[in-house]
């Protein structure tokens, strides 16, 4: 087991995480691993839950609510030996402004730099003076490592420079050590720390967020899961994803189910559906032992009738499936997803069959995409019928292979991607194809919104819809749209995201 025995005599540290909006499953699992060798563990949590989400935002509002100088007093006035922020690109800047102020305060704390963010563009995270050791990919030893072999003698620290997966400024230069390869027995990390996230915010319990897999086995253009595989690749490491076991699985779950918070549970495994011999014994066991309405997403390949039947007799209330485009060839060319109009379609029905909503993703603004794209997206997302169209416009994240593609069709330029790379997302062009086309775009947004609602009858509105678009405002149809549709289909993101943000206790 990770983590298993003490950390050695004086070295039990005191780790301070840092995060923002929502629970991190990866740190529930960090600090899972350093709680079981003895280390003081804790999290400063802002809860921003307004700030990375794309339908509303209130920066009046958040600014008030800014929890940063309180973190960095915590960091203080605890003592603490690190500062440890996990970072996705949305709150990298962030994360920076909380660090540079905890070296201020506190100069011999550490600052330790993981997260998606870190491990797609380590150079770039490497610039900063405030980001003291930055820990690329999985973390679980790393860290650990990081913790216990860091030296504090004589008032200030030095960290070891030979310790896999961590980058450092040394004193002759950048240290840049390789991954070591991914954990091959998930059944090794000892169950995440759940109550890390649930003592700030008790409402996060319940709706449980379960992950019974690690990454997964396709490798769409704009995802970060691209990027990771080829990370991993340059150390010879092929796995594209590893499963936990089932018995470990559900042991977790039935803990949850116990202590009687849980209403709902949410997989968020990258794609739960992929693995036909692990759901076998999983759904009937989950079925008959937990018995929780559950959402996970899923992938249109990979599914047949039979076993959506038995995700449904499990108790599957909703599934998300990513469509991403009605055109194949945007959807081949561009996202690296190959799977035919024929396949989304009967997977798509399957899972309406047996009683599931259905909700599918939809990107906007892919390059190259045009008129004939736009009208191939409703035609196919029309016959999905789903019960609900999510669309986001395309965003290029760092490393991705989407920003080579984007850069080879003139789309982003040199400097957007300095500039994402740093953190900067609002300095992209959101994207080049909304900003040419604004009107085109928002008339899609609004169809999209609208087939849920009024089924086959939303073609007859176009007309209606396409002189509304040119309205001033008219972007404003879409959310509401949105919100209404949530209201329809029983979906309550919006209200726990309220109670997130009112729910949190103090730091
Ligand atoms: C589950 C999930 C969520 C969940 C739960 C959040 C979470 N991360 O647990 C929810 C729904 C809340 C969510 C929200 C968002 N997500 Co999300 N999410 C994922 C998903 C599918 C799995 C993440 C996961 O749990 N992996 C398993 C754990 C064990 O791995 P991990 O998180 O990478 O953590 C490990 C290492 O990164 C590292 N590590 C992590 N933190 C730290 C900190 C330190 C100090 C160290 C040393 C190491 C370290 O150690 C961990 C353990 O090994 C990923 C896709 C993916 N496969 O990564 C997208 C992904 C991370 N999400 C993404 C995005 C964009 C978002 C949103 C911004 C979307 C939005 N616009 O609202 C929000 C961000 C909200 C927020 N700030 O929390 C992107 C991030 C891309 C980027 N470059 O920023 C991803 C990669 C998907 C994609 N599009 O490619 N997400
Ligand atoms: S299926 Fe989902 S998680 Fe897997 S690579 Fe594609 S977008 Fe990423």
């Amino acid at each position: 087991m990770l983590g298993e025995g003490q950390a050695p005599e004086g070295r039990c540290r005191r780790v301070l995480f840092v995060y923002n909006s929502n629970e991190h499953i990866g740190v529930t699992y960090l600090s899972a691993v350093l709680k079981a060798r003895g280390h003081d563990v804790r999290l400063a949590f802002d809860p921003q839950v307004f700030r990375g989400e794309p339908l509303v935002r209130l920066p009046g509002v958040m600014q008030r609510l800014d929890k940063t100088k309180q973190i960095i007093e915590l960091a203080r006035s605890w003592q603490a030996d690190f500062l440890c922020c996990s970072c996705y690109t949305d709150n990298f800047r962030w994360m920076l402004e909380v660090a540079a102020g905890v070296k201020r305060a506190r100069p011999e704390c550490v600052t330790v730099f993981g997260g998606v963010h870190v491990t797609s563009v380590p150079e770039a995270v490497l610039e900063y003076e405030e980001v003291d050791v930055l820990v690329r990919g999985e973390a679980e030893e790393a860290l650990m490592e990081v913790v216990e072999r860091t030296d504090f003698a004589g008032g200030g620290f030095s960290v070891p420079t030979d310790l896999k997966n961590v980058w450092m400024r040394g004193p002759d230069g950048p240290v840049r050590n390789p991954l070591r390869p991914y954990i091959a027995d998930l059944d090794s990390v000892p169950m995440r720390d759940f109550q890390l996230f649930y003592n700030k915010v008790p409402v996060m319990e319940e709706n449980y967020l379960c992950m019974g897999s690690r990454s997964c086995p396709y490798a769409c253009s704009y995802c970060s899961v691209e990027m990771y595989h080829r990370n991993y690749a340059e150390i010879g490491d092929k796995q594209r994803y590893r499963r936990r076991s089932v018995d470990a699985t559900i042991a977790e779950l039935a803990i949850i189910k116990a202590r009687g918070v849980a209403k709902t549970i949410s997989f968020m495994d990258d794609v739960f559906t992929v693995d036909r011999r692990w759901l076998d014994p999983f759904l009937e066991r989950y079925r008959d032992e937990i018995g929780l309405p559950f959402w996970c997403y899923t992938y249109p390949s990979g599914l047949d009738d039979d076993l959506v039947r038995r995700i449904a007799e499990a108790g599957a209330w909703m599934m998300t499936m990513g469509v991403q485009s009605g055109s194949k060839e945007v959807r081949r060319d561009m996202m690296n997803r190959r799977e035919s109009d024929e396949k989304v379609l009967s997977t798509a029905a399957s899972i309406k069959r047996h009683g599931i909503l259905l909700s599918v993703d939809k990107i906007i603004g892919a390059p190259v995409e045009g008129p004939v794209d736009r009208r191939k997206d409703l035609e196919l997302f029309r016959r999905l019928q789903p019960d609900r169209i999510l669309t986001f416009p395309l965003t290029y994240f760092p490393g991705t292979d989407m920003v080579r593609k984007g850069l080879e069709a003139g789309e982003l330029t040199a400097e957007d991607v300095h500039a994402m790379d740093h953190g900067h997302l609002e300095q992209q062009p959101l994207n080049g194809r909304l900003v040419a086309e604004p009107r085109a775009y928002r008339k899609l947004r609004i169809q999209m919104g609208l087939i849920p609602f009024a089924g086959r009858h939303e073609r007859r509105l176009e007309p209606l819809v396409d002189l509304v678009s040119r309205l001033p405002g008219s972007g404003a149809i879409q959310p509401v749209l949105l919100a209404a549709n949530a209201l329809r289909i029983g979906d309550s993101k919006f209200s726990y995201l309220l109670k997130v943000m009112a729910g949190a206790k103090e730091l």
